[in-house]
């Protein structure tokens, strides 16, 4: 099969009228995206896509005693492994120790393991996810401690530390322009969301507005549940809420697992005909789910987050090297269709990466001291 640039995406999607991947991606990374800082700042002073290292390596990353930790409230399923995996590669690049301490959805827990990361001396800490009540006072503690911190998709509260988000507005708003333009702003739509989480809250907001501005749109059920088994957790609520409401047509299910459940229970209901899934996030499992025959998950949008791993690592690497960053760094996300999934035969991430590059953020808070890949 070959992959062709996605600048034919682009034209073709201008004619039909539709968002794209790429303008999605591009309009993301001028929106949203923090701009480097003119007066400080690695992330505003490396050349974004150079080949060449333009600084020293810092004493510690030079002999291999730095050392981050990721503090993660959840770690299974296909976007957690993803993320992980680009956290540990990007670690391995820079020659530093990453302690991966998952807390596997106990809050108590996770506030736990980031005390336990601030006492064994991480240089910095990744807090992945987590509830507000639970994370902020530990997140307290950290900077109290004097050990910086990025905050991956967690509300830090008033405490003073590097963000890293997807962009769950433009995320959430693609799939809905998608969802809106396949049912004309009409139908029944069950809808799939757990509160708290700071991304789905995000997603949720956009939720509400979409509700707001299409009245014709009725949602007759909310589900949802995250756990270590979400999939097949949210595959038997939707079952049950197909079964109660019969003229549904669509599952707004903005995240991936969520998006396998909703799956899952339309097939199983032989319902593939008449009930259409959009989702978030995308991963090679994904991938299959989507352009599997007969599948009515049609669109999701999302980043890639093995690169959104990475990000984190470099982010947190800049800190313990005594380096600024933005304050909020977003990783922006695409759209991405059934149809162009199939159009284009992409079978895997690195098949969509080399249609959709802006998947790939070498540019965002890139290490003065590591050559660009
Ligand atoms: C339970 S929160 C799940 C979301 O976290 C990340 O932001 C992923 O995009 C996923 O959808």
């Amino acid at each position: 099969m070959s992959i062709r640039p996605h600048r034919r995406l682009l034209a073709g999607a201008v004619a039909l009228g539709a968002l794209t991947a790429a303008t999605i991606a591009a309009g993301a990374a001028s929106a949203t995206t923090a701009p480097p800082s003119d007066d400080t700042g690695a992330a505003s002073e490396a050349p974004a896509g150079s080949d060449a290292a333009t600084a020293e390596v810092p004493p510690a990353f030079a002999d291999g005693s730095a050392h981050i930790a990721v503090v993660a409230q959840l770690s299974a399923g296909d976007y957690f492994e993803q993320w992980r995996a680009g956290a540990e590669a990007q670690a391995e690049a820079l020659g530093i120790e990453l302690d991966f301490l998952s807390a596997d959805g106990d809050n108590d827990r996770h506030a736990l393991n980031l005390q336990q990361a601030v006492s064994e001396g991480a240089d910095a800490i990744i807090v992945d996810h987590g509830f507000p009540e639970t994370i902020q006072p530990a997140i307290g503690e950290a900077v109290a401690a004097g050990i910086p911190l990025v905050a991956f998709d967690v509300d830090p509260g008033e405490h003073e530390v590097v963000t890293l988000t997807q962009s769950d507005e433009v995320m959430a708003g693609a799939v809905l322009e998608v969802l809106g333009a396949d049912t004309g702003g009409e139908g029944d739509v069950i809808y799939v969301y757990v509160a708290g989480f700071a991304p789905l809250d995000r997603r949720d907001a956009v939720w509400q507005e979409f509700k707001a501005a299409n009245p014709g749109i009725n949602e007759v059920a909310q589900i949802g549940v995250v756990s270590d088994n979400t999939a097949a957790q949210v595959a038997e609520q939707a079952k049950a809420a197909l079964q109660a409401n019969p003229d549904v047509t669509a599952i707004f299910a903005p995240y991936d697992e969520f998006a396998k459940g909703a799956k899952q229970a339309i097939v199983e209901l032989g319902l593939e005909d008449q009930v259409r899934v959009y989702g978030a996030d995308i991963s090679n499992a994904d991938i299959a789910e989507m352009t599997a025959e007969g599948s009515p998950w049609v669109a999701t949008a999302g980043t890639d987050a093995s690169n959104v791993g990475a990000v984190a690592v470099r982010a947190a690497a800049l800190l313990a090297a005594g380096l600024e960053t933005p304050d909020a760094i977003v990783v922006p996300p695409a759209l991405i269709t059934q149809q162009l999934l199939r159009d284009e035969g992409i079978e895997n991430v690195g098949q969509l990466i080399e249609f959709i590059p802006e998947l790939s953020t070498p540019e965002i808070v890139p290490i003065p001291w590591l050559p660009a890949e």
